[in-house]
């Protein structure tokens, strides 16, 4: 049985990759800012398997690091990391841009990523199957109007993943980065500050990935035999060729 932390496992992606693993008999740390969440997540898949909940913001360097330490003996043997906290803010130029957006963007998807990932790299050693996955998007490796801030924290991501599994070889330590394309989760809500229509439209006309698709690559990555990394996976829905081109039935 293998102990998987899961960052941001109070929505979308990571609380349908949480649930997928759950199920399929990790134990499972639970993590994000939103307590209460954490909680109900907690109580439904205790059904199924061991969980550990943690709080904390990736953005605060010292409560990632204090958060992790506190991991009590029976769950410091993590397996898998799986770094998925991330969001983006607003899609307005770089002239019409908020700093503040920026900041919020680059402090969360790559350094709160970094703050994680150096506090789990110890317990990360002593594993005999380690795997980190980092959820990166098609973000990070296009460009698209008003994407200007979270394209490049997202093309850190991408940096960050190659980065990482040449300085884990050595410990044999995998590093996976899937990338996903349009995903109907709450990240539109979240980007759009709010704005459920403009959220909506996001997703309209056309099926758009859902978090259980994101969960089951995780779960196909996890499951490769140990001799096997799959180093990048790019995952859009069938009517999304790429950032650019995207076929709605209307
Ligand atoms: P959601 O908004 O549904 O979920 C985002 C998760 O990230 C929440 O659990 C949230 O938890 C957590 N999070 C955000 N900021 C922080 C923070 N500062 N500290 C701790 N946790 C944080 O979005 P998705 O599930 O869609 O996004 C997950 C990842 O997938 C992100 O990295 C995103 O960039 C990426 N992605 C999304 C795509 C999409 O179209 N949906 C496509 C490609 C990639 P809480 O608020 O409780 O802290
Ligand atoms: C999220 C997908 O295309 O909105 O990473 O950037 S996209």
């Amino acid at each position: 049985m293998r102990t998987a932390l899961v960052t941001g496992s109070t929505a979308g992606f990571g609380k349908a990759i949480a649930e997928s693993l759950a199920r399929a008999g990790h134990k499972i740390i639970i993590t994000g800012r939103r307590t209460e969440r954490l909680v109900e997540l907690q109580e439904k898949l205790q059904k199924v398997t061991e969980v550990h909940m943690l709080s904390f913001d990736v953005r605060e360097e010292k409560a990632v690091k204090a958060a992790i330490e506190s991991l009590p003996s029976d769950w410091r043997n993590i397996d898998v990391l799986v770094n998925n906290a991330g969001l983006a803010l607003g899609k307005a130029s770089i002239e019409d841009g908020l700093s503040t957006d920026w900041d919020q963007m680059m402090d969360t998807n790559v350094k709160g990523l970094m703050y994680v990932t150096q506090a789990a790299i110890p317990f990360l050693k002593n594993s005999e199957n380690a795997h980190i996955v980092n959820i990166g998007s098609i973000a990070g490796t296009e460009v698209y109007p008003g994407g200007n801030a979270y394209c490049a924290s997202k093309h850190a991501v991408n940096a960050i993943s190659q980065a990482l599994r040449i300085e884990l070889l050595p410990y044999q330590i995998r590093v996976s980065q899937i990338r996903p394309g349009l995903a109907e989760t709450e990240f539109s809500l979240v980007r759009f500050k709010g704005d459920r229509e403009k959220a909506n439209a996001v997703y309209e006309d056309y099926i758009a990935l859902s978090a259980e698709d994101i969960a089951r690559t995780v779960e196909f990555v996890l499951d490769s035999p140990k001799h096997v990394c799959i180093n990048d996976i790019e995952i859009t829905p069938t009517a999304q060729a790429n950032a650019h081109f995207l076929h709605k039935n209307r």
